[in-house]
């Protein structure tokens, strides 16, 4: 239909977008970072998030160009806003930026970032690249080189809708990731105060398993303030979702890091 036509040019016309949803310190509620989250203004349609698009951008190809400027945007924003808050009790933030499949296995991925990252002139530990858990089920060494090559260089690596997929545990430690992001589903799980002692559980055994391996455990989609509470005694490190804010434009994002500094 009508998206199709219209997305192969939709870079070169400055149609796409990003919002940033801040990544919030559970044991203090500051700001650490943001995901960026990209948005289609379409000149007919109006405002269409990445479930419209992104399936078709990773079939067009598109997905490669695209995944690229969002990256460069993203690192941009993020050395922004670090030369804003320099000198301030905030902390330096970090950029999350979501990677398709399609991405991992396009050979200008760890360059790409490289350059992206010393044209910015921004610390490669400020940059984490989401992965989807799915996207790495079964990964042979092939598919880890570039992710591995990034995490030497200091950049992190989350398993993104971790929980979603037919984890093997074991499999955890065979991949270069230093963070989990929990799936929504789990903080669902914890609407009711106390929540369900097996998900309870559930969620305190996944947090064990991560921080035994050394990695930071973020929450996503967190509703309520019942949701942070019990999560945050659970250990986790790190939440995002829309008790804290919805996703929005970078100035938002400045004044919410700056209002708890
Ligand atoms: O807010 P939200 O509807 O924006 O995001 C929906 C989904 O789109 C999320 O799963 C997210 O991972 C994905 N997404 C958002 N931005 C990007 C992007 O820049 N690249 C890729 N590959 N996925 C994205
Ligand atoms: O990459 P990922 O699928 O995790 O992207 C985050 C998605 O979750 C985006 O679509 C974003 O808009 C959405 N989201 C962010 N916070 C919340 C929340 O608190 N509740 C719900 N239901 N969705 C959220
Ligand atoms: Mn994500
Ligand atoms: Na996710």
């Amino acid at each position: 239909h009508g998206l199709t036509t219209a997305l192969p040019t939709a870079l070169d016309r400055g149609e796409f977008f990003i919002e940033y949803q801040p990544l919030v310190h559970l044991g203090d509620g500051s700001v650490r970072g943001a995901e960026a989250l990209v948005r289609w203004l379409h000149p007919q349609h109006g405002v269409l998030g990445p479930d419209r698009f992104i399936p078709l951008a990773e079939h067009t190809g598109l997905i490669v160009p695209l995944g690229r400027w969002v990256l460069e945007q993203s690192v941009r924003q993020a050395k922004e806003w670090r030369e804003r808050h320099a000198g301030t009790a905030t902390a330096p933030l970090r950029i999350n930026v979501n990677l398709s499949p399609c991405q991992l296995t396009h050979p200008g991925l760890v360059q790409d970032t490289v350059d992206i990252l010393e044209t910015a002139g921004v610390d490669p530990d400020a940059l984490c690249l989401e992965v989807t858990e799915s996207a790495l089920i079964g990964a042979d060494d092939d598919l880890l080189k570039p992710l591995r090559r990034l995490a030497e260089m200091g950049v992190d690596i989350a398993l993104d809708d971790f929980g979603t997929g037919y984890s093997n545990l074991a499999n955890l430690r065979r991949l270069p990731v230093s963070v989990l992001k929990l799936d929504r589903s789990f903080t669902q799980s914890m609407q009711q105060f106390p929540a369900d002692p097996v998900d309870l559980k559930i969620v305190d055994g996944i947090v064990s398993l991560a921080h035994s391996l050394n990695l930071a455990v973020t929450v996503e989609g967190v509703e309520t303030g019942a949701q942070a509470e019990q999560l945050r005694i659970l250990g986790c490190d790190t939440a995002q979702g829309w008790y804290y804010a919805r996703p929005g434009p970078p100035e938002r994002l400045h004044e919410l890091a700056m209002a708890d500094a």
